[in-house]
């Protein structure tokens, strides 16, 4: 995901129409022009890409392959250690390829009759009310870039490997996508900017950055765990508290670096029936008592 909040790198229009990806000053890609390129590239490939249209096909480069194979090598084994139930069940049947990026049409292709979800490509920021509530709609707005090779462990910039590795085969669940769907409504019904912060922090620490206890061991169903071969081995051994929507919507967090607190719900029924119920029932009211309910 690419939104408002996270770390995101903006993007400008030159004069020929394409566009221009600014990366920071610590992007491992920064002086690499062959990467910028490519990040250059990509975001024009997006920007072009209408409402409705099938995402464009992004003609990855053998080097993009090898670090999508890396990761992939390493998150399979890892995954069968520290992803939750629900993820191993949709990664078997999402069926990702391990061996070459696939296309996000193609993955979109695949989720349709599953689950009824698709990609739409982001160049650049997407607000988050645009975010959250396409989801709604059952649409993921999503990067199509490769993360720099040389740090294939971990980016704190969404990249295609966390989109679909860690979103996608969460997309080919019903009840992992009866949650998106519930956060997309969520988003709509609320009306000021701090009760959809509220509601975005919830989903960062669920969706995003989510453990639940499974036959007594710790495991992760966010997204962004589950795509960071560096970070899922290290999730276990920090602060871990028990779910709490009052604390997670009003946390603040780094965006950078490894999370340092995470919440663990009890099973995957208690984040449907605490997270999925407050999606499902909150307003700009009850979000105010929530936040004026924490401790400051
Ligand atoms: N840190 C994640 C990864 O390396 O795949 C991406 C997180 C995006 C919010
Ligand atoms: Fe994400």
């Amino acid at each position: 995901m690419f939104e408002e909040g996270q770390y995101f790198a903006p993007v400008h229009e030159k004069d020929d129409g394409t566009l221009s990806v600014q990366l920071g000053a610590n992007h491992p890609g920064l002086n690499d022009p062959e990467y910028r390129a490519r990040r250059d590239h990509l975001a024009t490939l997006a920007a072009r890409w209408q409402p409705g249209d099938p995402c464009p096909t992004a003609d990855y480069t053998d080097a993009e392959h090898d670090v999508w194979r890396v990761v992939s090598d390493v998150l399979m084994e890892s995954h069968r250690t520290y992803a939750c139930s629900e993820f191993l069940e949709g990664k078997e049947i999402l069926g990702l390829p391990t061996d070459h990026i696939p296309q996000l049409s193609e993955v979109s292709q695949t989720l349709a009759p599953l689950t009824g979800f698709g990609y739409q490509p982001a160049a650049g920021l997407v607000p988050l009310r645009a975010f959250y509530g396409a989801l709604a709609d059952r649409r993921f707005w999503s990067t199509q870039y490769v993360r720099h090779h040389s740090v294939p462990l971990y980016t704190p910039e969404p990249d295609v490997i966390h989109e679909v590795i860690g979103h996608g085969n969460t997309l080919a669940h019903p009840r992992f996508t009866a949650l998106y769907e519930l956060a997309g409504a969520a988003a709509r019904r609320v009306e000021t900017d701090d009760a959809l912060e509220f509601v975005s922090k919830v989903f960062w620490f669920t969706l995003e950055f989510g453990v639940l206890w499974q036959r007594g061991d710790l495991r992760a169903y966010g997204a962004g765990i589950l795509s960071s071969p560096g970070e899922i081995q290290e999730f276990r051994d920090v602060t871990i508290r028990p779910l709490d929507l009052v604390s997670m919507g009003t946390a603040n967090y780094d965006i950078t670096a490894y999370q340092d607190v995470l919440y663990a719900a009890e099973s995957f029924t208690h984040v449907e029936d605490v997270v999925g119920h407050f999606w499902a029932t909150c307003t700009d009211e009850s979000i105010a008592r929530m936040a004026h309910m924490a401790v400051r």
